[in-house]
């Protein structure tokens, strides 16, 4: 842990190596604050991952240490991304895994987009 309590940064996770340009990536958008691309393993017709540039590991990092027009240029990026995937009419769910108990397997904060066919209920 750090001394913020929050756990370090990993600059070797996926994500991170996906931002730097050492892996390749199926790019939906970019700007200055935001990448999101095609989830490597989609789980419904339209999978896209959402992540922030900067070197976050959770939503609180994000949240509490992003400057607010990076915060407000990602969320601005989950909506044109749905709106771009053509799934604002018929909804869409956006859900993000933090830590192990949601089993974050990517430790650099991300949402997931998910559309295209009628979503099953929440699993708890
Ligand atoms: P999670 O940390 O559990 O919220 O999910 C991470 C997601 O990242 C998982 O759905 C698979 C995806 N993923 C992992 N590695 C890669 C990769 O190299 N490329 C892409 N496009 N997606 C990846």
């Amino acid at each position: 842990m750090s001394t913020s309590g929050r756990p370090p940064y990993d600059d070797a996770n996926i994500f991170a190596r996906i931002l730097r340009g050492e892996i390749p990536c199926d790019r939906v958008a970019e700007d200055a604050h935001a990448l999101a691309f095609h989830d490597i393993n989609p789980q419904a017709p339209v999978h896209v991952l959402v992540i922030p540039k900067g070197r976050y590991v959770s939503s609180a990092d994000f949240h509490a240490t992003a400057p607010d027009a990076a915060i407000a240029g990602f969320w601005r990026m989950v909506a044109a991304v749905a709106k771009s995937q053509g799934l604002e009419e018929a909804g869409y769910r956006v859900l993000s895994n933090m830590g192990p108990d949601a089993g974050q397997e990517v430790p650099h904060f991300h949402v997931h987009i998910f559309g295209g066919r009628r979503l099953g209920r929440m699993i708890a």
